[in-house]
């Protein structure tokens, strides 16, 4: 049965047609209505069993075929969903200024998953991805588009096919062929999506459309490098955070670009640096409306001296008593420092190194931004055991790797150090972490061990552009927090009320 249909505005030009905002059976729909001059049996036959698989892809970010019309009597019509704009849109509407950073980095992420969906689930090739054929919901989701030069391929060996089958402003170098070739095809596969990939990116990262020599052979008939026909466009992303990404994806050998998966893989980490991020600022300003926060989480064996760690840093002091109540649950502390300029507020989780206290440690792992891996350097086990077990902690509970700092304290013991700083140096090299010496006792090291910790953040998270936030009711010295647990867990607590700060 035919769909009724009624075309409206032209909104664009699809690889065989124009495409029209339109109704279907009342429903807001695209309609790319085919040339009449490409309607012969050949490729209306082709284009109907392309709009039969089409029909049946299924992904967040690929656009959805929901229909098509192919009759004798008129052109072929297929319809898909209506989506906001197209990316090549969006980015000149926002001239001068250029998409967001965490905008970019998830569409290209929306479009990378698009791409690992055709290229692993289906073995197609889309090979006409370009920014106009990368379509935005209201909410900046991306989905691949115009999929009517989409072919399926055959893995490894790649395919042969007619040249320069997409725009040419993001063609993959192994599509142009070579100036004299009697055949008129080239080779190639998968890769070349991710080479329009990276050209998109550096679109969407430049704010601009593409520049590219249109010279693609020397006078010798030798390939020139993509990154000298595109240096402009290289140059102008300057030292971006996806640059090294952009530069895998258009390599001129395909077998070195990035696969889609390495992509999204790539992406996904960049996503969660922005979320942390994020959160670095939010944690603290949802409670005070002031400094942005950074959590650090002192691990390790019980009496390996954390507590006395932290309130030397905090309080530069250390107890009288020969010893000291060991952490029950969880206290936190917070201090305030300057970072390049900038201040901060520390927020240092103080755990018990108990195992029995194992699960509420870790409910407050996942949104960490630094760890103190902490063994006593006069206790072999906390070097062995404690340090195997809490990085297993933590590497349970975060997807990615947090900053992290191997601390061998209580070096003020002299010959009772069980630990030596070689066999430190070895483990710390082992979990490509560094390594400190600190006591607690007398000082040495603690403010450093801090600080380059929060300095690792700092670079990790990129926070160059956090901005100073105002001091409304700095909160100096000892805060020692009630956490937010349910009420059985938190009886169990110390909780000293009249250090408690009024404004956390
Ligand atoms: N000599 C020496 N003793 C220390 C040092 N740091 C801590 N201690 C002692 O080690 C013992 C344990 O210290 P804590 O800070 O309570 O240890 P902890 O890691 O917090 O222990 P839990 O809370 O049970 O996980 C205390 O008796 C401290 O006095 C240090 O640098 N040198
Ligand atoms: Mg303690």
């Amino acid at each position: 049965m035919q769909a009724k249909y009624q075309l409206k505005t032209a909104i664009g030009n699809g690889s065989y047609g124009r495409v029209y905002e339109a109704t279907l059976n009342n429903e807001p729909v695209a309609a790319k209505v085919l040339h009449p001059t490409l309607i012969h049996p050949t490729i209306v036959k082709k284009f109907r069993e392309e709009c039969v698989l089409l029909q049946r892809l299924n992904h967040k970010n690929v656009v959805k075929l929901i229909q098509f019309n192919i009759s004798n009597s008129s052109s072929p019509v297929l319809f898909t969903e209506l989506l906001a704009c197209d990316l090549e849109e969006y980015i000149t509407n926002l001239k001068p200024e250029k998409i967001p950073f965490p905008e970019v980095v998830s569409i290209i992420l929306d479009v990378a998953n698009g791409l690992v969906y055709l290229h692993y689930e289906w073995a197609i090739i889309h090979r006409d991805l370009a920014s106009k054929n990368i379509l935005l919901t209201n909410t900046r989701q991306a989905k691949i588009a115009d999929l009517g030069l989409a072919k399926f391929y055959c893995g490894k060996q790649g395919m042969s096919a007619s040249p320069v089958p997409g725009t040419p402003l993001y063609a993959a170098p192994e599509t142009h062929p070579k100036p004299g070739t009697t055949s008129p095809k080239v080779v190639y596969n998968e890769k070349i999506d991710i080479f329009s990939l990276g050209v998109i990116s550096m679109e969407a990262i430049n704010g601009r459309e593409p520049k590219c020599d249109p010279v693609v052979f020397d006078t010798d008939g030798r390939r020139i490098p993509e990154n000298k026909r595109r240096k402009d466009d290289i140059r102008e992303m300057g030292d971006h955070r996806l640059r090294g990404l952009v530069l895998r994806c258009i390599e001129d050998n395909s077998d070195k670009r990035l696969n889609a998966k390495e992509v999204v893989e790539w992406l996904q980490k960049e996503k969660s640096i922005i979320e942390r991020k994020n959160t670095t600022v939010q944690r603290r300003q949802r409670r005070t409306n002031y400094l942005p926060t950074l959590k650090i989480i002192p691990l390790g064996n019980s009496a390996t001296g954390k507590t006395c760690i932290i309130q030397r840093f905090k309080d530069n002091c250390f107890p009288e008593e020969p010893t000291t109540p060991s952490t029950i649950g969880l206290d936190v502390f917070i201090k305030n420092i300057t970072l390049n300029g900038k201040e901060f507020s520390l927020r240092i989780d103080d755990t018990s190194g108990q195992e029995r206290f194992d699960s509420i440690t870790s409910s407050f792992l996942r949104d960490a931004d630094g760890f103190l891996l902490v063994f006593d350097v006069t206790n072999r086990q906390s070097f062995e055991q404690g340090i195997h077990r809490t990085k297993t902690l933590i590497d349970h509970h975060l997807d990615d790797c947090a900053c992290t700092i191997l601390v061998g304290n209580k070096v003020d013991a002299g010959d009772k150090r069980e630990v030596t700083r070689k066999q430190a140096e070895e483990l710390a090299a082992n979990l490509g972490v560094r390594y400190f010496e600190t006591s607690a006792k007398t000082g040495q090291n603690i403010e450093t061990v801090f600080e380059e910790l929060a300095k690792e953040i700092y670079n990790a998270l990129d926070l160059s552009d956090i901005g100073t936030y105002p001091q409304k009711n700095p909160c100096n010295g000892a805060v020692h927090l009630r956490q937010e647990l349910g009420q059985e867990q938190t009886e169990k607590f110390r909780l000293n009320l009249s250090q408690r700060c009024p404004c956390c």
